[in-house]
């Protein structure tokens, strides 16, 4: 018998693996055929990382990001049978906007996959006079249309909640600046259309622990629990050899998302293997999704790995809830509504 419940559709054929003997710390353990999609993967793309994925018609389907050989990154989309074996399409996601024209992005990268009712919305960073929010939808995942961008430049880590909450929909996201940002919190914003964004409130920021000192962001699509949302997200820190990106756990308020109610001071993942170590961004453990299922309480977790691989790692819902409240420790203000 469970001991918390996920509020989500059961997903019966996710991927798992059996957590491995022996494991210490955190109770999440990384997919032993790691990484799941390695260099080169379509032509003319030669990394895939910070990805999203989905379950979709009794598959799976997802957006990746794509760094093309010319530099430039840009949104392919890939099916899977199994969540593990991915078929991405040749060419990238062609966008257009509300009236059906051409409106294709300068650039896009680190998307988000989330259903809200019976839409599928892409949450992307692109150029909008600089690095800020990308906002598009599918109901079919032939027809990409571009909605208007939620923010003002420069913000990324946006992450879309998977139901409105008190009528609105919801959005974390991390405001930055328009290079590699030593600084940034997660705040939420509510609308009521998807067009108009308001309500901003802080939610949580760096903390004392090394491992999230210099900045964090949102990272996989919050997941909805008798315990409240619960977020992965990412914290970084740097070190005299640049940035190293981990992945933090916490689980914010159902109703009023801006108040954290746990928060681990340790990280769930932190880099390790040589995925994660080795590649064109080294050390860089990057969440953007999970599938899970809410019969058995499993959660598979999607990251980028060095700004060069996709992982995947396993936990189930009772044990990491249970080392996130074990290891809770909030700061002033993640009890905070935010507002100020
Ligand atoms: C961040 C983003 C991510 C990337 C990370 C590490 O600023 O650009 O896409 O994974 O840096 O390079």
């Amino acid at each position: 018998m469970s001991k918390y419940t996920m509020i989500s559709p059961a997903v019966p054929n996710m991927p798992w693996q059996e957590k491995p003997e022996g494991l210490k710390g955190a109770p999440i353990w990384r997919y032993s055929e790691n990484p799941v999609i390695g260099r080169n993967p379509v032509e003319g793309v030669a990394r895939i990382f910070n990805s999203a994925v989905i379950p979709y018609e009794g598959k799976f389907i997802g957006v990746f990001r794509g760094e093309q050989v010319n530099g430039v990154p840009y949104i392919y989309l890939g099916r899977s049978d199994d969540a593990l074996n991915w078929e991405f399409d040749a060419e990238k996601i062609v966008f257009v906007d509300e009236d059906g024209q051409p409106s294709q992005p300068v650039y896009a990268y680190d998307p988000r996959l989330v259903k809200v009712e019976d839409t599928y919305y892409i949450i992307f960073c692109q150029d909008f006079y600089g690095a800020a929010i990308g906002l598009a939808k599918t109901t079919d995942f032939q027809t990409f249309v571009r909605m208007e961008n939620p923010f003002l430049p420069f913000n990324r880590n946006a992450v879309l909640f998977p139901r409105r909450i008190n009528g609105n929909y919801v959005m974390l996201s991390r405001p930055s600046d328009s290079g590699h940002t030593p600084f940034g919190d997660i705040f939420i914003s509510e609308s009521p259309d998807l067009l108009y964004w308001g309500r901003h409130r802080h939610v949580m920021g760096k903390s004392a622990e090394w491992w999230e000192a210099l900045k964090i962001g949102g990272g996989a699509a919050p997941i909805e629990t008798s315990e409240g949302w619960l977020l992965f997200y990412h914290g970084v820190t740097g070190t005299c050899n640049g940035y190293v990106y981990s992945i933090g756990g916490a689980i914010l308020d159902i109703d009023e998302p801006s108040r954290v109610r746990y928060r681990c001071e340790n990280f769930l993942l932190t880099p390790q293997e040589w995925y994660e170590e080795r590649g064109f961004v080294p050390n860089v453990c990057f969440p953007c999704a999970t599938i899970h299922d809410s019969a058995s309480g499993r959660i598979a977790l999607y990251y980028g790995a060095a700004d060069s691989y996709v992982g995947a790692a396993f936990t189930t819902l009772d044990e990491i809830v249970d080392y996130i409240k074990e290891h809770s420790v909030l700061h002033g203000d993640d009890r905070e509504a935010g507002k100020r």
